[in-house]
């Protein structure tokens, strides 16, 4: 996928006119965003079909998948099915569910990335253990894109050591989590950024200002 100056928009704005808002204001910066579960449960599975009508927009989703092959094959098909162009799994689940996401990515001539660490605090506890075996449970399928951590640079390292240069990483944990934008474009592709643009007094210089640091 190729991302307009490297950056994702996470759109967890909870009401759909404020979120629009935010990209009217921050115009032409950005070509991606993110939508997760704050603006599909608040507003619905519409929203990938608004965002991607009114500012063409492409659409990641980040459902984290992470249930049996059956039910995650269900939610990949939905999210597909009304416009998304790419979608995050969880890993830790393992293969035969990876799988399931997989295919229906490769129905709809879509993408799928695979969720490895996680940016949080609380990841070190149970996910950073497995992380490696994750990124490469995901080379061994032939997955091209991952989700890695901007918080831990050294991980972020690490699992693009495993994944390769070839691979596509994007990475949250940018800004109000404590990542920088410049070192994690070092070994990530693109990164991802929320609260640190739409909760900004004006987002449109918030978002230049991140765009500018990376230079
Ligand atoms: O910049 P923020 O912190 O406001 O937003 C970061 C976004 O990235 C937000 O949508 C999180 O749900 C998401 N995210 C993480 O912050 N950490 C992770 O490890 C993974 C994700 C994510 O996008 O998962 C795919």
């Amino acid at each position: 996928m190729k991302i307009k100056n490297n950056l994702i928009l996470a759109m967890d704005i909870m009401e759909l006119q404020k979120a629009e808002k935010v990209c009217e204001t921050i115009g032409n910066q950005i070509d991606t965003i993110k939508i997760g579960y704050p603006l599909t449960l608040a507003e619905g599975i519409k929203t990938i079909k608004i965002f991607k009508e009114n500012y063409n927009y492409q659409i990641i989703c980040d459902y984290k998948v992470a249930d049996i092959p059956a039910t995650n094959s269900k939610i990949a098909e939905q999210t597909f099915k009304n416009g998304a162009d790419g979608i995050i799994t969880h890993g830790f689940v393992g293969e035969d569910s990876v799988k399931a996401c997989q295919d229906k990515a490769d129905e709809y001539n879509k993408d799928l990335f695979l969720l490895t660490e996680m940016s949080h605090p609380g990841a070190k506890r149970f996910l950073q253990k497995d992380a490696d075996e994750i990124a490469k449970m995901g080379v061994e399928m032939g997955i091209k894109n991952y989700v890695a951590p901007a918080t831990r640079i050294n991980r972020l390292k690490e699992i693009r050591e495993i994944v390769g240069k070839d691979s596509f990483i994007i990475s949250p944990g940018v800004g109000k989590q404590g990542g920088e934008a410049k070192k994690t474009l070092e070994y990530a592709n693109a990164i991802i950024v929320g609260r640190s643009i739409y909760e900004s007094e004006n987002p449109k210089k918030a978002t230049e200002d991140i765009i500018k640091s990376t230079k």
